[in-house]
């Protein structure tokens, strides 16, 4: 059978196909993306020859040949470079994102990219409907595709469908200020699983149900329109086994303590590694520091931020803008505080492999997680794992969903500074062993709650629906 006619009983679909293209020099290749979701659905997905994941390949234009990578079997989805900016820059990042965390940023509501998320959202389904096998189980990712289980319900009634979405679902208030509102809701209700991060979540999704639908809900169980959905809180989390393997590589150990040289041997190293985004609260971090550097708290002599803040969506409204605080405030702090030749802050607008991240890991005494909003949160989680000798402080933000199950880290409002700095001081005057308890404890949560763990809960549950 020619591979693009095949039907599949298992079909993923998320914005991004789990690929990327990587090029030596004229050469190009895909090879797997790095992340939560790949290492999550790798179990069930790679090396199934009834799997099939689909998706964006990332580079805008129609849609390509499937292709497998790595044992997975990628079918792509076109999205054209018009598309891009009014579905994907437009209404996923500048409607859909702030509007979904809290509104940190205003959303913009236009109706062009409206109907550029549709179209995308029907291209996403009619592909979906085409490559499931009768009674297949499709799960969908994500706040790009937030139609996409109500179309292809309607396309192909009788399919299993979930849907998990990453990032937080907001509080009702703010949720009806969206002018599609219904839409959306009816798009997701055709899912027979709605997975959340977070209880809170779910319960915020069941009450824009049944203030917009008018819908019956009883324990997160939906009834409308004579078909019944449920909603759960499924928190995702990493591929423990693989961050904890790189901290116990002797290379990347290696590394740690040259960059622990480079730093200057500080006593304590505070660490911050984000995606260069509004809601994860990157310049909260730094005022407090800087603030602790003037009161004499924190001492320049001993002390060494670093912040790795990876490039993300430069094009969309309110990133240029984090960008330039962000890296105003470093100058500041640095050139107020800084020694000739010994920077006090660290500051890198750039990716790294995963191999670096985990060795910085290992050098942070201190581990800055501090969202304004957060679906989740993986990098707590990696710091965490990342910790063979359980010593380690993670201040983490109250309104992250991590925050939900890691009880024993230094939970913060990152919106109370005066609280961010004590907590931060604390940490610092902390010795190794001070902090045990509490590492420990976080680690047992992170090893037992994995992302392959999360994909067979949801999956489970999924397939236990009526
Ligand atoms: C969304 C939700 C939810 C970061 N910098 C580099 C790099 N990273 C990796 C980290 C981590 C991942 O990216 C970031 O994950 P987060 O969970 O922290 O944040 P989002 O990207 O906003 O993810 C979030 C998540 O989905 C999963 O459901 O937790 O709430 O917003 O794994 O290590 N990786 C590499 N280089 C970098 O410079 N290789």
């Amino acid at each position: 059978m020619a591979a693009g006619k095949q039907k599949w009983s298992f079909v993923v679909a998320a914005n991004r196909l789990p690929v990327r293209r990587v090029w030596e020099g004229d050469t190009a290749q895909w090879v797997p993306s790095p992340g939560g979701l790949v290492s999550a659905l790798r179990p069930v997905m790679s090396g199934n020859p009834d799997a099939v994941w689909a998706g964006w390949t990332g580079v805008p234009g129609p849609g390509t040949e499937p292709f497998e990578v790595d044992g997975f079997q990628c079918h792509p989805v076109g999205v054209s470079q018009g598309e891009l900016q009014l579905f994907y820059e437009g209404f996923s990042n500048a409607t859909l994102w702030p509007l979904f965390h809290d509104a940190l940023v205003p959303p913009e509501y236009h109706r062009t990219w409206w109907d550029a998320y549709r179209t995308v959202n029907q291209r996403y389904a009619a592909t979906v409907a085409d490559l499931a096998a009768p009674g297949a189980t499709v799960w969908i990712h994500d706040y790009h595709l937030l139609l996409v289980p109500g179309l292809l319900r309607a396309a192909r009634p009788d399919l299993r469908i979930g849907f998990f979405l990453h990032i937080p679902f907001p509080a009702r208030e703010l949720y009806i200020r969206l002018p599609w509102r219904a839409e959306i809701i009816d798009g997701l209700l055709g899912a027979d699983l709605i997975g959340l991060q977070t209880p809170l979540g779910a319960d915020n999704f069941c009450r824009a149900v049944n203030r917009i639908t008018g819908a019956k809900t009883t324990g997160r169980v939906i009834q409308h329109n004579g078909r019944t959905s449920q909603a759960g809180a499924f928190p995702i989390g990493i591929d423990t086994d693989r961050i904890a393997g790189l901290a116990a590589d002797p290379a990347v150990q290696a590394r740690a303590a040259e960059i622990h040289e480079t730093l200057g041997s500080p006593r304590t190293v505070l660490l911050g590694v984000d995606r260069l985004d509004y809601t994860k609260g990157i310049e909260v971090r730094l005022r407090a520091f800087r603030e602790l550097l003037a009161e004499g708290r924190l001492s320049v002599d001993d002390c060494v931020l670093v912040q790795i803040a990876e490039p993300s969506r430069s094009q969309v409204t309110g990133y240029a803008e984090v960008r330039r605080e962000v890296e105003q405030m470093v100058g500041d702090v640095n050139g107020n505080f800084g020694v000739m030749g010994r920077p006090v802050v660290h500051y890198l607008h750039q990716s790294q492999p995963i191999e670096e991240l985990v060795a910085m890991y290992l050098i942070a005494d201190i581990m800055l997680v501090t969202p304004l909003r957060d679906g989740m949160n993986l990098v707590a989680k990696e710091y965490v794992a990342s910790r063979p000798d359980n010593t380690g402080v993670l201040v983490l933000s109250e309104f992250t969903g991590a925050a939900q199950e890691l009880r024993t880290a230094e939970l913060i409002n990152p919106h109370d500074i005066e609280s961010l700095k004590t907590a931060m001081e604390a940490a610092a005057h902390r010795t190794g062993a001070d902090t045990v308890p509490a590492m420990r404890a976080m680690r047992r949560v992170v090893r037992s709650n994995t992302a392959q763990r999360w994909a067979e809960r949801f999956l489970a549950r999924l397939e236990a629906c009526e």
